[in-house]
């Protein structure tokens, strides 16, 4: 199997360069973010306490966001693989990761990270949030709360993987081709 996880800040791009993962390696692509704003959608009690912190700019609690993936580990066990996309955001999640994936024999093949500096960061979030509606991409002091989040809680994660050789980060700053044919120069040395 091929399980990849899309690392970066907020903005870094883990959602555009999912979609031309998918479509090369017909990857299962399981985004935290996306699982939460469909609960979200659908007004589930779930969706309800989610939003509250997605609005602010804050991190769900781990046991809700693991519980998301393990109910789709287990709804896809014939996939050739995983893209994870923003998760494990915690040193937590990682290790929970690790444990979901040798339960079924498997495990992660690396982690990519996607390196864009603050400044393009905030840039491309206000851009996106003129269309997309989302609160938390509205408002420069929650896109800077989402980015400290990310510095203290999420950054971590990186050492997890860099401890066990599995870790290599890329420019995130370029065309969306670009930065897709470094991805997969990583991809091809797995
Ligand atoms: P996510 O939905 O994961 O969102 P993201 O970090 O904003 O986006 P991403 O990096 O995928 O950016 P994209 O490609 O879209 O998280 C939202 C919230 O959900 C979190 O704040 C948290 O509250 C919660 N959450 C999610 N997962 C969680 C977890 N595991 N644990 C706890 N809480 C969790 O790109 C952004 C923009 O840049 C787009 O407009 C895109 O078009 C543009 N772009 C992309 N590549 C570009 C390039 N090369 N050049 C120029 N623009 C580019």
């Amino acid at each position: 199997m091929l399980n990849l996880v899309l690392f970066g800040p907020p903005g870094a791009g883990k959602g555009t360069q999912s979609q031309n993962l998918i479509e090369k390696f017909g990857l299962i692509h399981l985004s935290t973010g996306d699982l939460l704003r469909n609960e979200i959608a659908q007004g589930t009690e779930l969706g309800r306490e989610a939003k509250k912190l997605m609005d602010e700019g804050v991190l769900v609690p781990d046991k809700v966001v693991i519980g998301m993936i393990s109910n789709k580990l287990d709804a896809n066990k014939d996939a050739k693989g995983f893209i994870f996309d923003g998760f494990p955001r915690t040193v937590a999640q990682a290790e929970a990761l690790d444990e979901l994936l040798a339960s079924k024999g498997s495990e992660i093949s690396g982690m990519i990270a996607l390196e864009v500096n603050d400044a393009e960061l905030e840039q491309r979030l206000l851009l996106r949030g003129k269309s997309s509606g989302r609160p938390d991409d509205a408002n420069p002091e929650i896109i800077r709360k989402r980015i400290k989040e990310y510095n203290d809680k999420t950054a971590p994660v990186a050492g997890f993987y860099q401890a066990h050789n599995k870790y290599k980060s890329i420019n995130g700053i370029g065309s969306i081709d670009e930065i897709f044919g470094s991805i997969n120069s990583v991809i091809a040395a797995y």
